[in-house]
């Protein structure tokens, strides 16, 4: 296929008509967005024809890899066929229904709690605000309307929507748009490294953490809450690994007050971290889980929820007709490539691969990483990783925010033939599932080498302390 392109146009007609997400346009505009013209496997080309390993998988999306006949064809083959209908007036679609027992067959099934309801959406935010409109009609229903409050977390991502923002806990998303919206609040995340008190174990942190849950259910008072939302791992809040005793005491906390409990499973489902969904890694037991990305492994936009019975017996016993829905909630095109999807998922034992094979050798591969002498702590879960960069290792003293050292470290890694996101001072990675043995070593030689050039900068520069 012919990918020439004429960078200059395509960047002058971005620059004049395009508002990218979360970008200073102005900036952007100034220096001309990279145009990305084509990818294969793990690998993406600009228009300059560079080559860049994309450990980031698109943005967390692609994890089949890039280039997969049996995507396309499942496209065209669906466009074809059916291209859209809607499934708003009693009618629905051979991809959509079979789609819905597909997952269905795949998610958890933990003690009570089964999974055999989708609401289909077409990404995570909405996805989200479907989840905030099944939790207030559930309460609704069972006659606790008062119940309304959900809980988040600080620095946790939902989305981008008034109530995907509101629930996710990023403060700079907060400061525009007079968010969040009424009756969401947010605890304090669980990131051992920076919010533990000297010397405490990351088990010990893990349950005070998950007590600031309690703490905050007890000032709201217990009626007045209706749901705790939170990513298995937080993603794009820097790759937050919580500590091993966290979850459970989630569990236990949302249990005794009775509360709702949403997974948001938007880049920890499908595989990322070892399981079908991020819940079973961690084993604790969702009402809700929200999913998007990697269902289709970001070929085409498709999102939803998956209900538990919890909910969804109360919708369809008690609720009558629920007023809400999207266009394109269970679209022919995008459940048929899920199908294909999930098909190649199931077929090449992705899941599997990264809890026993894959994911474990990241894991080795990356105390590489944690020696670095600018690294302050390493981590996997699964495919997905984080490093923070620090200015002295022995003490873990952060850099200046002002000096923006996460964004000099991406910029070497882009220069260099490697797509890693900085979150602040956080790099962090989630790589296509597919990776062999041979391109995790590529990856973490490059890793290794954009560190090291980092490193060379803070020296040059006495940044380090
Ligand atoms: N929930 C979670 C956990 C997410 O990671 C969303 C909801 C929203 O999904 P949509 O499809 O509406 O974007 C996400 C999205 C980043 C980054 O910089 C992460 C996401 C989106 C954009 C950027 O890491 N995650």
């Amino acid at each position: 296929m012919n990918t020439v392109v004429d960078t200059a146009l395509i960047q002058a007609l971005d620059s004049a008509h395009f508002l990218h997400p979360f970008t200073d346009f102005k900036e952007l505009n100034a220096k001309g967005a990279r145009v990305m013209t084509r990818a294969d496997d793990i690998y993406v080309w600009d228009s300059e024809g560079k080559r860049v390993l994309d450990a980031m998988s698109g943005l967390w999306c692609v994890n089949v890899g890039y280039g997969r006949q049996a995507l396309a064809d499942a496209a065209a083959k669906q466009m074809m066929v059916l291209p859209f209908y809607n499934t708003f007036f009693q009618t629905t679609n051979v991809p959509a229904a079979t789609l819905a027992a597909k997952l269905a067959s795949l998610a958890p099934k933990i003690g009570d709690r089964t999974f055999n309801h989708v609401f289909y959406s077409s990404s995570g935010s909405e996805s989200n605000d479907s989840n905030v409109r099944m939790v207030r009609r559930y309460w609704d229903l069972l006659g606790q309307p008062q119940r309304k409050i959900i809980i988040g977390r600080k620095n946790g991502y939902h989305g981008s929507t008034m109530a995907g923002a509101s629930l996710g806990g990023m403060s700079g998303m907060h400061a525009q748009g007079d968010l969040p919206i009424p009756n969401i609040t947010h605890i304090e995340q669980p990131y051992h490294f920076d919010n533990a008190k000297p010397g405490e174990s990351a088990d010990a942190f893990g349950v005070r953490a998950a007590g600031w849950l309690e703490e905050k259910i007890l000032e709201l008072g217990a009626d007045k809450v209706a749901a705790f939302i939170a990513e298995p791992v937080q993603g794009a809040g820097g790759v937050i690994i919580p500590p091993a005793t966290y979850w459970p005491e989630i569990q236990r906390i949302v249990d005794k007050y009775g509360i709702l409990l949403i997974s948001d499973e938007v880049i920890c489902a499908f595989g990322r971290l070892g399981y079908w969904f991020g819940c079973e890694k961690f084993d604790y037991k969702p009402d809700l889980i929200t999913f998007a990305k990697a269902v289709t492994s970001g070929y085409i936009p498709l999102g939803g929820v998956m209900v538990g019975n919890r909910v969804a017996d109360v919708l369809i016993e008690k609720g009558g007709e629920f007023n809400h829905g999207y266009t394109y909630s269970g679209h022919p095109v995008a459940c048929a490539v899920a199908l294909a999807n999930l098909e190649i998922m199931e077929r090449e034992q992705l899941p599997q691969r990264v809890r026993d094979d894959v994911g474990p050798y990241l894991a080795e591969q990356f105390k590489k990483v944690a020696a670095h002498p600018l690294v302050g702590v390493a981590e996997t879960c699964g495919f997905t990783a984080g490093l923070v960069l620090v200015k002295n290792k022995a003490t873990g003293a952060h850099f200046s925010e002002d000096l923006g050292v996460g964004m000099v470290c991406r910029g070497h890694c882009f220069g260099n033939g490697l797509i890693m996101r900085a979150v602040g001072d956080r790099m962090i990675i989630a790589p296509p599932l597919t990776m062999t043995h041979a391109q995790i070593d590529e990856m973490i030689g490059l890793i290794l080498l954009c560190l090291d050039l980092t490193y060379a900068d803070a020296q040059k520069n006495a940044w380090l302390a």
